[in-house]
């Protein structure tokens, strides 16, 4: 645990508003379904909800609410995904497992802080 009192690896850095689809499965291609998502960059995870009510900033606490899914940002890639949707700012995070998303806002300042904030995490994880 660090001297504030929160153990390493759980603080929250990021919740917001965006659309998401998931691409593919263990590789394998899925039909888009784009849906808003509440996501929350905590820790190595980023984690969404579907519920309006994860909205609360108390929410997103072990414990306090049911994420709808979980992806974890270790050997992950980032990059912007433009040919693949009609819609604006979107770019495609991809997992190691084969799990491939889509994540898009119209605030192209938003969707960039995004990237931005996603692509240091999995950064600072390459180097552990
Ligand atoms: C899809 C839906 C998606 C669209 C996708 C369509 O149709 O319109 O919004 O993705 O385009 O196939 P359906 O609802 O019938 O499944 P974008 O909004 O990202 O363009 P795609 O097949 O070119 O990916």
């Amino acid at each position: 645990a660090s001297a504030n009192g929160k153990v390493r690896g759980t603080e929250l850095e990021k919740a917001g508003l965006l659309n998401k689809t998931k691409i593919a499965e263990g590789g394998r291609k899925l039909r888009k379904n784009w849906n808003p998502s509440w996501v929350v960059l905590v820790g190595n995870s980023l984690v969404f909800f579907k519920d309006p009510k994860s909205q609360n900033p108390d929410s997103w606490k072990p414990g306090n609410s049911c994420p709808e899914s979980s992806v974890d940002l270790r050997g992950a890639q980032l990059q912007w995904a433009n040919d693949l949707s009609s819609k604006k700012n979107v770019f495609k995070l991809r997992t190691v497992t084969g799990n491939e998303f889509l994540l898009q806002s119209d605030t192209e300042s938003l969707i960039r802080e995004w990237y931005r904030t996603i692509q240091n995490v999995i950064d600072r994880l390459d180097k552990e």
